[in-house]
């Protein structure tokens, strides 16, 4: 069945959603909002208009939300190796997982790249001193538990580790990791080394530019 992908290649949440399909291999056609005729369909069909989303041609579905597009893309489009794991128990952590990574890491650094692209008399920065101590508890929290683990959630990658590719890549450069968390930085690099990851890296290098005061030089 046809899919297509609403989304921009720069876009946090757009590789979230990006990464399962290479790791499946899955055949999609890409529309990037780039594309005022992509974007104006994207709106018409999720008036949010928030992207990543999913639109599977022959049901008609459309499927906002990078999470529940992971799940489907695992229930109906399955690559190698499963995005949820069999047992219920390790599914239940890695949706964990992947709300940790979203609500603490993702949506704090949203906020601090929102803030720069405010007019500077409407900057909230008392809001960005709270996401980036929000950043610093979840980098300390996470490095605990990294400390013996490849990956995110049990021995293998998972939606876990999709949600936080994206959210540890873009956290990094807004609040650097640094030397402070370093089972955080060495998981930050083995999910950049990932070939589905660094795919979706490459796609985007085009658009560095856009990143508000500018995109460091490295990755
Ligand atoms: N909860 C949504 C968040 C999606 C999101 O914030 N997408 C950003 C791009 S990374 C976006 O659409 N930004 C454009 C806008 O806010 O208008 C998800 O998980 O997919």
């Amino acid at each position: 069945m046809a899919l297509t992908l609403y989304y921009h290649p720069f876009s946090s949440y757009s590789w979230k959603a990006l990464i399962p399909l290479f790791e499946a291999g899955t055949a999609f056609t890409a529309r990037s909002v780039e594309d005022p005729d992509a974007s104006a369909d994207l709106k018409r069909l999720w008036p949010i208009g928030r992207f990543p989303v999913l639109v599977e041609e022959a049901s008609g579905l459309v499927l906002p939300e990078a999470s529940i597009i992971v799940e489907y893309l695992d229930r109906h489009y399955p690559g190698p190796q499963p995005m949820l794991p069999v047992d219920e128990d390790l599914r239940l952590e890695v949706r964990l997982l992947d709300r940790f990574f979203d609500n603490y890491i993702h949506a704090s650094l949203q906020k601090v790249v929102g803030d720069r692209l405010r007019p500077e008399d409407r900057r909230d920065a008392h809001g960005v001193d709270e996401a980036r101590a929000m950043l610093d508890t979840s980098y300390a929290w996470l490095d605990k538990r990294m400390a013996d683990r490849v990956w995110a959630v049990g021995g293998s990658f998972t939606l876990a580790d999709c949600a936080a590719a994206p959210a540890l890549f873009y956290a990094d450069w807004v609040h650097p990791i640094g030397d402070a968390f370093p089972a955080v930085a060495a998981y930050r690099a083995r999910l950049l080394a990932r070939p589905s990851v660094r795919r979706a890296v490459d796609d985007a290098r085009p658009f560095r530019g856009y990143f508000p005061d500018g995109a460091p030089d490295r990755d």
